[in-house]
């Protein structure tokens, strides 16, 4: 388990040369993402992000307090932070453990292999994203560990993040002070936090859930 500490921005050909001038491209790749929930967004409204890329699960959980409990109007910090678990075994237990009910279903189960999606109807997750991306990645000179990835998804969106993976028990200030720098050398607008993919895909195309997920202050 690493976590990733990250820092969305947008970006436009002026951006892209201050890249070009201070990292190297390190390559391009596309992907196609799809995101699971229960019908009643329990995964979501707490903040937790099922994914399956190339075939490969994914679960994001956030490492602050539960963010629906935020109060309104409290000031979001520019970097996210969020636990990623790749295993699929372990994924399995945390998505038990978040929705509610599971447990008593499925607690004798053996854990779900890649090949078999049966444990998603049994939780009743379904996909509620799908959108595939490209994605152009950057290296920078003399700042070890920040990458920089310039998305382009293929519903019309496109967003930078600059981004620093920490190894459980790390030091995620120090993350947060690599990146606040890098964003300072590409001189970004650093005053609000930038939508990801997902929040502007929420609003075009599921905005019942956008609406639920802003008002418990998830988004
Ligand atoms: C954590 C999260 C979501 C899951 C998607 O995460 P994200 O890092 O945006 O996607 P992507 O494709 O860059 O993943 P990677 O390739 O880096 O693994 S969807 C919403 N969130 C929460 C969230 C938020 N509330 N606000 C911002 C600015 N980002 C994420």
């Amino acid at each position: 388990m690493s976590v990733e500490v990250e820092q969305k921005f947008l970006f436009d050909s002026d951006t892209l040369k201050a890249i070009e001038d201070i990292g190297d491209c390190v390559g391009q790749k596309r992907f196609h993402d799809q995101y699971f929930d229960t019908p009643d967004f329990q995964l979501t409204l707490r903040d937790v992000w099922l994914r399956r890329r190339k075939r490969s699960w994914e679960l994001k959980c956030p490492i602050d307090p539960v963010k629906g409990s935020a109060e309104p109007g409290r000031e979001q910090s520019l970097c996210t932070r969020y636990k990623e678990i790749t295993s699929l075994p372990e994924i399995y237990q945390r998505v038990k453990e978040v929705i509610k009910d599971a447990r008593e279903d499925c607690d004798a189960d053996v854990p779900p292999s890649d090949e078999d999606d049966s444990w998603l109807s049994k939780l009743k997750l379904c996909c509620f994203a799908e959108f595939a991306t490209t994605r152009r990645s950057f290296t920078l000179k003399g700042e070890d560990g920040v990458k920089i990835d310039l998305d382009q998804a293929d519903f019309g969106y496109h967003v930078g993040e600059i981004e620093v993976l920490v190894p459980e028990g790390g030091d995620i200030q120090s993350a947060q002070e690599k990146i606040r720098h890098t964003a300072q050398r590409l001189g970004l607008n650093q005053e609000r936090r930038v939508e990801g993919k997902m929040t502007a895909y929420l609003k075009r195309y599921r905005p019942e859930q956008y609406a639920i997920l802003l008002s418990a202050h998830v988004l």
